[in-house]
Parts: C-alpha cells; structure tokens; sequence
C-alpha cells in the first residue's frame, strides 16, 4: 500500500501527505482519480453493485441515478462545524471555535483506522477553470465513491487537476465518513458516523471533515474550501470569496452586464440565477454563470472580475416544477444524481411541488412504501440534484473564462414581509457594505409585523472563515483597489400588505427589477433620494406585460420611519457583538441612517417625488 508508487504526480508534499494520511486512516488500498467518464461510469457501477445508488429508467432519466442517505445525514451540521484559528477571537463571535491543538487531537483520534476496509480515494480537484489566474487547486482524500463521483460533476476533477497543479501549492481536504469495516462485516448502503465534525484550519488552510458523507460537509470543494479556506485567502491576497450567485444580463441592444447576488436560503436564489425573463421582455436575455458561489478578483484595470469556482449544481430538488424553474427541469432530465427524492414505480423520481398529478404510490426518500395519504413528505425537503453545469440551458457563454466576467452590480437580498422596499441603490460602496451587513430574514414566515430578523451578513454566516467584523474590513478596504467599484443594491421580494398577501409577483417578474439596476450601472435608469437610499419611481420600472398599478407599487416601496429607526437599533445587537472589532464605519453609516429617519416623515413615499 505504497501511495508513492504513482506516476501520477511528482508534487513531493501531495505524495508525502497521501502516505501519512494512509498510514492514519489504514485504508485497504488507494485509488488515484483520473476523472475520466470511464472512472465515473465505473464508480457508479460500483455503488449499484453495493446498493448505495439506484439506476433510474434509462428511457424516462438517461444516466441518472437515485441516492439515499442515512435519515440522520441530511444536510450540513452547522453545530458541528468549526473555525479553529490559532486564537479565539480571529474566529470571531459567529463562529464555533476549539482550540486547534485540542481539535487536531480528537481529530487524530477518530481518523486513526478510519477507512478500514476501505478504499481512499484521491481526489485532485481545481475550483474554477483549469489554469485560471482565478482558480485554486485543492486535493481531497475520502473513502466514499459518492464523493468521488459527486466531485467529478461539481468540480474539475482528476489527472488534469494534477497537471495543473505540478509542483505547486494545494489545500488538503481530507475526509472520511467514519465508518470502518472489520473482516467479514457487512456494509450498509450509506455509511456514516453519528459524530461528525467539520473543520477547518484556517492558518494552516486545511479541512478535515469526519462521519458525513452528505452535501457541503462531504463535497469540500464547496463551502469548506470555496468559502471558509477561500475567504482567509482572499482577505489576505485581496479579493472576494463570496456565497453568490453570477447572472449574466443582455438588453435588445446587445448591452451586457453582469452581476452577482447574495441572498439567505429559501429566498429563490437557484430561481434567480436561472430567472427567465416575463412578457414584454422580448429580445432581452439572460444566462447563468454560478448559482452558488463566486471568486471575484481586481483586475489590472481596476474592476472587479468573477467566476464560479464550480463545475456542477447541488441544488435543492422540492418545489422545483416547469411552473418554478424549467432551466433546472431541463438540466436534471438526465446525467444526473439524485439524492433523497422518491422513487416512482416505472423508476423515476418524484418530489413534492413536481408538476403533474401526485403518483397513488411511491417509495420514499427513507426506502418505505408511500400514499398520498401519508403524513411524512416522499422526497427530504433538503434533497439535491447534482449535475454538471454544462447541462444547464442558459449557461453563459463567458462561464469557463479563465478571466472570469466583470461585475458590475452586488445584490443583496432577504426574506421580509414589511419595512424593506422592493429595491433600493445604495449612495456609495460604504453604505452597501453596511447594507449588505445587516442583512438578514424574518425568522418566522409569519405575518407577524414585528417578526425577528435572523441576521446573515452577505449570507455567508455559516461560511465566513474568520472573524464577521473582519471581513466586514475586508470588504471597506476592497474599495480602494477599484476605479469604479460595482453598484451595491438591496432587494426584497417577500414584502406583504396588510392581509398577509404578498405584494410582488416575484419569480420571472424580478426581471423587472434587474433591468433596473442594469440601468442604474449603465446610467439609462432614474431614481430619487430616500433615507433608505436611490430609489426608482413607478415610471423608471419597465412594467411592459404586467399590470402593476401605481397604488401597490407605493405600497411596496413605502417607507414606515418608525419601522425602519426600530430595525436599525436592532441591528446593535449584531454589532455589539464584535466588539471592537467592529469597523467605525458600521455603526457611522447605522447612525446616519437613524438621522435620515429622523428627519423624514412617518411614512415616506417615493410617489410623492
Ligand atoms: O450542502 S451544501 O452546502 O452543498 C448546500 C447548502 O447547504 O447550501
Ligand atoms: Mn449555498
């Protein structure tokens, strides 16, 4: 069991490190990936054979194949997650921290043996386009061939990986899901650890990840390296790694802008990255560069250029209908793994908010007989497709440029049903900051007017790899970088009238909004001043092919001064917390904002401009 005995690589610390770690986890034998579609095929075989995938109806989803986890690995374990930088407070308050000494013990201990019985895989991966100035290569070693293969269809997997890297720099990513096999012992089809820890070592930029082998806390090229690693790195080399989507946007003109956007979950955000455009947007296109994540690096002339560090989708199956999303139906009608959706009887897969009639009877996400009468939902609410981003029918044509695409607007968005208007620009890159800060949603979707926000500065809340008031830094220092720093917007889809019915058609509609903002960068959009920032008037919106009348539009653009000075004194709380960390702009801009307040009637409304 010689991992050295590979003429794979000649990268001295890789091979070093696949023999220690070899010797810790004493796995039966190591396979180096090579990427290949045949390895990929071959995988797949393998977890049939062993019962881990389903092969669904070759005729109904061509290549696709149905995986279910073990009910207690469903998703990401944010209480088990960990930032163990060399002090405390470097993690900051967000973030849960162990002493890294103290963690690598444990650790030490729950990976000696772990892969008995096992095979490791070795799996060297590139986060973003193979040799982008961008891109950064990672390798993980796991003992799941669902990793293996699900890394294949979200990265740049393989020898090509390893070609790029040579002899340079990687971060290591080791992973096992905890589940060794004594001689003789059965498997079970998703093996895993009720102890699970998910860490990462920032100063050293290293990931360990033990007992999961589901989602972000098994694929670690996602939010371990792509957010927690990446976003150290890029505090200390001077860029961005955020949790945003990139979305390209084209007028009839052949204008094209760019922008990226950040939202917490269950505010439609694979919705957005794949929006397409209503009636009466004729001749307008937009395409996807990423759905999740984007590295955004300064350019030599100053502006800001992105790409998405992925080469697949791992998104969220339930709700997802022709109505909601046919880009995502298209992409998922073949080559693609399913993970904890229902099984139909001619073997297909099923889910709650699928178009069509519900089938009388299914086999659940947990492998049991189901009807429509009965009281569990078929498909898991966090399920997952994963597919390549090439099967995606509006990928953007720039979304392998090694040189990434130039971004010119930042959205922000939550989910809350009063306060927030539709849309509004912040007046400079400070003020968005702030803005996209104090972001957040309501923590009940109650109609509750005085609901809690849940706040989630930048959505990277679970993802932000050192201490939250830091990066807030990082983002003011950002601007002095930039020559004309990308335009900073909030948005809000979820605002509701007094009845509890929301306001905003949302989905396709939001369009609307974008070509706004497209204006605003491209300086073809009006706006006015409001205490809360540039906001548009009924006529600066293109409402061609819907009927959205004047009234409702003041509704959702009208600003409660008594609502708005008690969010921003809630929003102390969060700052408080950081103590002195903090940077004097935050609570400048929160103080201005209260003046603003203040100082404007008790309901401003930006119709009577
Ligand atoms: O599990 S993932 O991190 O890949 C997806 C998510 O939770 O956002
Ligand atoms: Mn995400």
């Amino acid at each position: 069991m010689s991992a050295t005995k590979t003429n794979r690589t000649t990268n001295a610390k890789l091979l070093a490190w696949v023999e220690e770690m070899a010797e810790l986890c004493q796995p039966k034998d190591i396979y180096w990936c090579d990427g290949s579609k045949e390895e990929f095929d071959r995988l797949c075989e393998q977890m049939v054979e062993a019962g881990t995938l389903i092969r669904l109806n070759q005729e109904k989803r061509p290549n696709s194949f149905l995986a279910r986890s073990d009910p207690d690995d469903v998703a990401r374990v944010e209480h088990r997650t960990f930032v163990c930088s060399e002090k405390e407070e470097d993690a900051g308050p967000t973030n849960n921290w162990i002493d890294p000494a103290e963690m690598r013990k444990t650790l030490n201990g729950l990976f000696t043996g772990s892969m008995r019985g096992r095979t490791m895989y070795v799996i060297p991966f590139s986060m973003g386009p193979l040799g982008s100035h961008i891109a950064h290569i990672g390798v993980q070693l796991s003992d799941s061939p669902y990793v293996a293969a699900s890394m294949r269809i979200m990265t740049r997997m393989g020898q090509d990986a390893l070609d790029v890297l040579g002899d340079g720099e990687f971060v290591p990513c080791m992973h096992t899901v905890g589940a060794p096999l004594e001689p003789g012992q059965e498997d079970v089809v998703w093996p895993c650890n009720e102890t699970k820890y998910i860490v990462q070592f920032p100063e050293e930029r290293a990931i360990w990840s033990y007992g999961s082998g589901y989602g972000g806390n098994a694929l670690l090229g996602k939010k371990c390296f792509s957010l927690r690693i990446a976003s150290v790195m890029a505090r200390d080399e001077g860029w961005l790694a955020e949790h945003m989507l990139i979305l390209g946007l084209e007028s009839p003109k052949g204008e094209k802008t760019y922008v990226a956007a950040a939202f917490p979950s269950a505010c439609g955000k694979t919705n957005l990255a794949m929006i397409i455009p209503p009636e009466g947007f004729e001749g307008w296109k937009v395409s996807t560069v990423g759905d999740d994540i984007a590295w955004i690096k300064p350019g030599k002339d100053g502006k800001l250029y992105a790409i998405n560090p992925e080469a697949g989708y791992f998104g969220v199956v339930p709700g997802t209908s022709y109505h909601t999303n046919p880009t995502a139906m298209k992409m998922m009608e073949r080559d693609t793994i399913f993970t904890n959706v229902a099984l139909t009887d001619d073997g297909d897969v099923w889910w709650e908010g699928k178009d069509g009639e519900t089938p009388e009877h299914l086999i659940d996400w947990r492998g049991n007989d189901w009807t429509p009468d009965s009281d569990t939902p078929a498909a898991h609410p966090n399920a997952r497709f994963t597919c390549a981003t090439s099967q995606c029918p509006t990928f953007d044509p720039a979304w392998e440029d090694p040189n990434g695409v130039p971004i010119s607007a930042f959205i922000f968005g939550g989910r809350l049903t009063h306060t927030f208007p539709l849309v509004f620009q912040a007046y400079n890159w400070q003020h968005g900051v702030y803005l996209a800060a104090t972001m957040g949603s309501e923590a009940t979707a109650a109609a509750v007017n005085q609901a809690a926000i849940r706040r989630d500065p930048m959505a990277m809340l679970p993802f932000a790899g050192y201490n939250m008031a830091d990066y807030w830094s990082h983002w003011l220092e950002m601007e002095s970088k930039l020559e004309n720093p990308p335009k900073i917007f909030r948005v809000n889809w979820f605002r509701k009238d007094e009845n509890g019915d929301f306001l905003w058609p949302g989905f396709g509609e939001n369009m609307r909004v974008l070509q706004w903002i497209a204006g605003r960068v491209n300086g073809n959009a009006e706006a006015v001043e409001s205490p809360l920032g540039w906001m548009p008037r009924h006529q600066d919106i293109n409402w061609s092919g819907l009927d959205f009348p004047e009234k409702t539009f003041a509704e959702i653009m009208d600003i409660n001064t008594a609502e708005g000075r008690a969010e921003a004194e809630s929003q102390k709380e969060l700052f408080d917390s950081f103590g002195n960390r903090l940077p004097d702009e935050m609570e400048a801009e929160r103080q201005a904002l209260i003046a603003r307040l203040e100082a404007a009637p008790p309901v401003w409304r930006v119709a009577a401009e």
